[in-house]
């Protein structure tokens, strides 16, 4: 039986989440654009809670743990149930489908963007390797999003609404910038992408996806998100 100090508290399902992780981030955002409520439990990643490792041994964040024991722990799988319950009216009502497209730009962001995203962002992780083929190798994905957001002439990747794929991939690009912000802003190569960031970075739904929370531990008062 489940120790009753880690159950679903709320009868919601449980999230377990760190806020500056960026596959935890595109959860968030698609849990609060389909308004799906959860349990949250903001976790440190060197001092994970032993529940979290319980059900999922992998241990990485998102997890989403359902009120009936289904653990989904990919973050593109807790974005697509949170879409697949509802998607009210409001900011996201449209994009809903998921294209080809979009699905090629999923695979390249999560393989070799995010790879070299790593060894650009923390070279000292990877013996010392050089950081800028790296960025290289990101810049010249950013381009094809900038070079897209140009010819739709539209807000977001998708339209006038921020879709499914702008929640998926936004906050990596937020994470590429964040490595060096003075050199990002100062780059005249991307310059569609870099105000389609700032939008993001300046909407109230992306505050919104980023509580401040202390770090969860067994027995402590259940809290809601979105708050
Ligand atoms: N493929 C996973 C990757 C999730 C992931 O790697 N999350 C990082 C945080 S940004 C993590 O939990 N790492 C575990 C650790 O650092 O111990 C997903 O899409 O959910």
């Amino acid at each position: 039986m489940t120790d009753p100090t880690v159950q679903h508290q709320l009868g919601l399902p449980v999230l377990y989440t760190f806020r500056r992780c960026p596959y935890a981030m595109r959860a968030r955002l698609a849990l609060l654009a389909s308004g799906c409520a959860v349990e949250v439990r903001e976790i440190v990643l060197r001092d994970k809670p032993a529940h979290l490792r319980d059900i999922s041994p992998k241990a990485t964040v998102p997890v989403l743990w359902l009120t009936n024991g289904t653990v989904i722990d990919q973050s593109l799988d807790v974005m697509r149930w949170a879409v697949g319950q509802h998607w009210p009216a409001g900011w996201l009502q449209t994009n809903l489908v998921q294209t080809a497209q979009g699905d090629a730009w999923l695979a390249l962001l999560d393989g070799p963007f995010k790879q070299a995203l790593d060894r650009y962002k923390y070279p000292n992780r990877y013996d010392h390797c050089d950081p800028l083929p790296h960025r290289q190798v990101c810049v010249d994905i950013l381009k094809t999003w900038d070079a897209h957001l140009a010819g739709e002439g539209s807000a977001w990747l998708f339209g006038d609404q921020p879709g499914f794929y702008d929640c998926a991939i936004l906050p990596f690009v937020r994470q590429f910038r964040i490595a060096d912000e003075a050199w990002f802003d100062a780059q005249t190569e991307f310059p569609v992408l870099q105000q389609w960031l700032q939008r993001f970075l300046t909407a109230d739904w992306f505050e919104a996806a980023m509580p401040k929370l202390a770090p969860w531990k067994a027995g402590d008062a259940p809290l809601r998100f979105p708050a």
